[in-house]
């Protein structure tokens, strides 16, 4: 394999706190959705749980010697907000800041770029007893602790991201009930993601208030969905998975506007009453680039009348896609992961164009990508997985073919540099390049993926 990258390409990989952190309890650390959740029995996957996790919160020195050795440029990581503001609100917990400054300061003793997420899904349970994402006021708590942040980290972070995937948080979180804080609400989920918008809104301006030259960034999650016949009502269903799965962020973040089909679509649930005077603009707010996360897509039409079909294109309770009843998606076809994610890096060439024509001017990261598929650890301290070898090279192929085309592409974070707790599926899939032993002490093991993605970073830097 061998591919054309532009000068300066940045080669990294993405982890997120509640999933290689641990040590739940330690130095003053208050408890997120998360902890909530994931020890409400029946949620996650084998009663699994966060408490202990990687213990990235000890082994922070050894994860980024690995991360050296890799030979990335820059370190996705994110802060556990919990760990900062015990509460939420108010009080800053100062060994929660300890930490997260001894680990920048590691990265960049090691010549790592600090890529910081605000907001990886582990909300203070305090803000989610006052109606989490639903409540407003949750929007300007963001803001207060993306200030504490930007305040105390600095200009020694590369990029501060506001939000992970703020279509989980919404969707997954408050309409399917598959993430904290597992609700099954379709008005909870459309209020969730407004206030998530405007908490970007308004995260940014604190950071910039702050640290006026650092970037500012936030990361979506967007779907490729493709259409399983040309006919009018197929073309429709994929418009509206569209709408409330991509443009409900990518047009209040970028255009300033909510889309009217999406109005129109979700009109039985809500009148958008909860978007007030002025919020549109607090939210659209320059970006210096736009992250992506890509995994797989997915082919979707008009549900028949006589459909029996449950494929509701998420798991949990509840269907995640608000006001698109009337869709249904087609069981994923082909060679498919561990997560049961087909595997399409055409798709990712096509939605990275596309991102691209829209927004010609705007900067693009893919800020995760990668595999789950089972591993076995050999007696010597080997991995050999040639199904993620696969992926990695066909879409870092597929990422060459898209920037070929034009697009505006600057990194590549490979998810994840450590196998880790992988919400409700618990420890049971595995996305690393790095093997963790769970059942002896957290030991890493490089899987062939990492000696892989090390070879790749290597060819495609050199000067
Ligand atoms: O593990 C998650 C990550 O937290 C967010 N993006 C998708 C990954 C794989 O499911």
């Amino acid at each position: 394999m061998s591919i054309q990258l532009p000068k300066g390409f940045t080669w990294g990989t993405a982890t997120a706190s509640y999933q290689i952190e641990g040590a739940v309890n330690e130095d003053g650390r208050g408890t997120s959705i998360w902890d909530t959740y994931s020890h409400t029995p029946g949620l996650v996957l084998n009663g699994d749980n966060g408490d202990v996790a990687c213990d990235h919160y000890h082994r922070w020195e050894e994860d980024l010697d690995h991360l050296a050795r890799l030979g990335v440029q820059a370190y996705r990581f994110s802060v556990a907000w919990p760990r900062i503001q015990p509460l939420g609100a108010g009080a800053v917990n100062q060994p929660g800041i300890d930490f997260y400054d001894r680990l920048v300061d590691g990265l960049l003793d090691r010549g790592i770029r600090p890529i910081c997420t605000l907001y990886h899904w582990d909300l203070p349970q305090p803000l989610e007893d006052a109606g989490g994402w639903q409540n407003r006021e949750t929007a300007y708590r963001l803001a207060e602790y993306a200030q504490i942040i930007a305040a105390a980290l600095g200009d020694r972070i590369d990029t501060y991201t506001t939000l992970n995937e703020p279509w989980c948080s919404a969707f997954l979180g408050y309409a399917s009930g598959a993430h904290a804080p597992g609700l099954t609400e379709a008005l909870a989920a459309l209020k969730a993601a407004h206030h998530l918008n405007l908490a970007h809104g308004l995260a940014v301006q604190a950071i910039r208030a702050k640290v006026p030259n650092t970037k500012a960034s936030i990361t979506l999650n967007l779907h490729k969905v493709r259409p399983a016949s040309l006919a009018p009502e197929d073309l429709d269903a994929v418009r509206q998975i569209e709408a409330v799965g991509n443009e409900i962020f990518l047009r209040p973040l970028l255009e300033g506007c909510y889309p009217s089909d999406l109005i129109a679509d979700v009109a039985d649930i809500t009148d958008f009453s909860f978007v007030q005077d002025g919020d549109l603009a607090e939210i659209k707010q320059p970006l210096d680039c736009l992250g992506i996360n890509y995994y797989s897509s997915s082919v979707a039409r008009r549900r028949p009348n006589d459909s029996t079909s449950t494929a509701t294109g998420g798991h949990g309770g509840g269907s995640p896609w608000v006001g698109a009843d009337n869709v249904e998606f087609l069981d994923p076809t082909g060679p498919l992961t561990d997560m049961g994610w087909n595997i399409d890096p055409q798709g990712f060439t096509e939605l990275l164009v596309g991102v691209s024509k829209r927004y010609p001017d705007l900067e693009l990261v893919v800020t995760e990508n990668g595999s789950a598929f089972p591993d076995t650890l050999e007696a010597d301290g080997s991995v050999h997985d040639p199904k993620r070898v696969a992926y990695l090279e066909w879409h870092a192929e597929a990422l060459a073919e898209a920037i070929r085309l034009g697009a505006k592409i600057t990194g590549y974070y490979a998810w994840s540099l450590l196998d880790n707790f992988e919400w409700s599926w618990g420890y049971a899939r595995r996305f690393g390049l790095i093997h963790v032993d769970y059942g002896n002490g957290q030991a890493r093991h490089w899987k062939d993926s990492a000696y892989r993605y090390q070879k790749l970073i290597a060819e495609t830097s050199a000067s």
